[in-house]
């Protein structure tokens, strides 16, 4: 089927943090070149994007920033829509899900379900935090992972191990909210019985075997394993109200509200938007990362056909994982290149990024982003191949004909040809770009920089000059069209590069992908502006810096990493504290305990006596370096036999993330064995 429009999304970022290189590669970039294409082609696209402003993720965020959810979509949809814009990302709305309109069109989608009947009303046990009076989101559980031990896993995953959890899988569970225990309370949530719809979503991915084969088979994955009723309404304070009688408390799932995101941005964007949503004659096309596959090509699908008027996304292109330097990207480890960052070092060079994270795609596996590799992108390929050709182009036009295009005399054979091949790559580049092969359509369009190129130095113009005039007239005619065909091609790819090439072949603005298959473009005498660099090259020190500074924060990172902070051990009175007998003391004797890795046997003056105490800084202390130590000590811990010895009483250590221990001794040297410690 021929369509007439199309509607064209990019997952909604959530409104948490600043984007990085990751998020573009994974779909705002390919999603750019699309719609840029199709523009180019005339075809009538709205390109459609917001912020994700719900969900736990902005809730915790919010907590550890001591600011209202509010306030941290605030400040993040700003600096994402900036970054997005600075990098030539053409959204034609960007919208964002704590709109009034947005809760409208979410809130109504949820009634319309509601009323047809479509959920189920279930009666489910979840975790209730009692002195914080509200229920727990999974990331808000946090306990012993059933399958590794770590003690730090949260309800949905486990960070160490990598299991997807259940907050009731476990062990020990705590509150993040108030490290209390938290009791199992009944409360009730509709469900989308994707159980019932299994067979109509199923014909609906059969249908649709065209896709990426990692989409595809994912797809197939959820459904031969049986799809399960979901809850899209969630016990939470932060979100779209849910719009029923006897929900107070609840709020849509973040996942059932942000796909309806792109439903009021567009209405946000065009009051013409339902042409966009509903009708079969407009092709809908989801960008996103994998990790939201499932979202998009089953669920949100089946809420689409569940409400009944709208269309069914065609195509789902989600890309892989990029990884940096060989690790993860992560924004909470900082492990990251910021796109606002990047711009403090590479000013007006974001067509270098959007060339080498294109040229290096997660499309069909995860793949990984090296500065060396960005430099090698830079130096060998848009510099050497695409910037020398058009800079030699452009300043033998200035030098022997003032910069006015010669005209082409006479084709020889080899010309012809030339002339033909130079017409096939708009179709070339468009095959690829419609099958979402962006790496295939960028390679392409470098294919033919460099028959420019091998045109150039075959036939040297430089050279003939001197013997024939009239032949370097017709080969720099034909190196100027291969310049003003690279500068529509390139459009989608390098948008800053295309302007900035059409201004300085002064290009007549608005030329549309059809026109790179003419050869005439710049007509004999017409007059070209100064001609600058393209790109230049990256020198070595900034490589070296970058990578310099992704290892300082690698090793920041370790020093200060949050995830490995204990939960908040539950509320004692100050009774149970004044129980403790805590001295200041000073260590007399240590020395190792035989057969053992960590323990020191010391004999400490506690001002009350002398005593020993076994005590596990082997690790962390030496014995020789610390007589004469002072020390915070607990003594009237019950003793304890430790490897046969009697530990009458323990030291107070610190502890950091590595696991490296410091005595908390008093910092003012005028404090006597025996003083308290309150
Ligand atoms: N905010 C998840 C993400 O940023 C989610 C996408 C919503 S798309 C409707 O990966
Ligand atoms: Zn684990």
């Amino acid at each position: 089927m021929k369509f007439k429009r199309h509607t064209v999304t990019a997952a909604l970022p959530y409104a948490n943090g600043p984007v990085h290189i990751g998020h573009l590669a994974g779909c705002y970039l390919p999603a750019d070149i699309y719609v840029r294409y199709l523009r180019s082609k005339g075809e009538d696209v709205k390109f459609i994007c917001g912020s994700d402003e719900h969900g736990v993720p902005i809730t915790i965020k919010a907590k550890k920033e001591g600011i209202t959810p509010q306030q941290v979509v605030d400040k993040y949809h700003k600096i994402m829509g900036d970054a997005f814009k600075e990098f030539g990302v053409s959204f034609d709305v960007y919208s964002r899900t704590s709109a009034k309109v947005h809760h409208e069109t979410a809130s109504e989608f949820f009634k319309t379900l509601y009323d047809k009947g479509v959920f189920t009303e279930e009666i489910t046990e979840q975790y209730f935090d009692e002195k914080a009076n509200q229920f727990l989101a999974d990331r808000y559980i946090v306990g012993t992972c059933p399958k590794c031990g770590n003690e730090n896993a949260y309800g949905d995953q486990c960070e160490k191990c990598g299991s997807t959890l259940n907050a009731t899988d476990l062990i020990n569970p705590k509150s993040a909210l108030s490290g209390e225990k938290p009791i199992l309370k009944k409360t009730k949530n509709w469900f989308l019985p994707l159980d019932k719809m299994q067979p109509q979503i199923e014909a609906f991915i059969d249908s649709h075997k065209e896709w990426k084969s990692n989409v595809f088979g994912q797809c197939k994955s959820w459904l031969n394993s049986g799809l399960q009723p979901r809850a899209m309404t969630r016990d939470l304070d932060w979100g779209v109200k849910v719009p029923v009688d006897g929900a107070e408390g609840k709020v849509l799932y973040v996942w059932f509200d942000a796909p309806i995101g792109y439903i009021s941005a567009t209405k946000d964007l065009t009051p013409d938007w339902e042409k966009y949503w509903k009708d079969k004659e407009t092709k809908l096309v989801h960008f996103i990362g994998k990790d939201n596959i499932v979202f998009h090509c089953i669920i949100f699908p089946a809420m689409l056909m569940a409400e009944g008027s709208y269309i069914l996304p065609e195509n789902v292109p989600a890309n892989e994982f990029l990884n940096l330097e060989g690790d993860k990207i992560s924004t909470s480890r900082n492990w990251a290149v910021w796109l606002h960052e990047y711009l403090l070092e590479f000013k007006d060079k974001q067509d270098v990024l959007r060339y080498t994270l294109c040229a290096n795609a997660p499309e069909t596996k995860d793949n990984d982003f090296t500065w060396k590799d960005f430099q090698a992108k830079n130096n060998n390929e848009l510099v050497a191949i695409l910037g020398n050709f058009v800079n030699r182009t452009l300043v033998l036009t200035h030098k022997y004909y003032n910069g006015k295009v010669p005209v082409a005399a006479e084709y020889t054979k080899g010309d012809i040809i030339l002339l033909e091949e130079i017409s096939k790559f708009p179709a070339k580049i468009a095959a690829s770009i419609e099958q979402y092969r962006f790496r295939e359509a960028l390679a392409e369009l470098m294919n033919l920089a460099r028959l420019g190129n091998k045109y150039l130095a075959d036939n040297e113009p430089w050279i003939l000059i001197k013997t024939d005039e009239k032949r370097v007239q017709t080969i720099m005619n034909l190196s100027l069209q291969i310049s003003a065909n690279l500068t529509i091609l390139m459009e989608p790819f390098l948008p800053f590069t295309s302007k900035k090439l059409g201004a300085m072949l002064n290009l007549n603005e608005g030329l549309k992908w059809i026109d790179a298959t003419r050869t005439d473009l710049l007509l004999p005498g017409h007059q070209i502006n100064t001609a600058s660099l393209l790109f230049d090259k990256v020198e070595d020190e900034i490589i070296v810096a970058q990578v310099q500074k992704l290892a300082d924060s690698k090793k920041m990172n370790e020093l200060n990493s949050t995830s490995e902070i204990e939960v908040p051990k539950s509320d004692i009175t100050f009774d149970d504290f004044s129980k403790m007998d805590i001295r200041v003391g000073t260590i007399i004797e240590a020395e190792r305990v035989p057969k053992t890795d960590k323990l020191l046997k010391l004999l400490i003056d506690t001002g009350i006596d002398k005593r020993t105490v076994v005590s596990g800084i082997a690790g962390s202390y030496k014995p020789e370096e610390i007589i004469g130590q002072q020390v915070s000590i607990l003594v009237n811990l019950a003793p304890r036999k430790i490897k046969g010895i009697e530990s009458q009483g323990m030291i107070l250590m610190a502890e950091n993330n590595k696991g490296e221990l410091s005595f908390v001794a008093p910092t003012k040297a005028d404090m006597n064995n025996g003083g308290s410690v309150k």
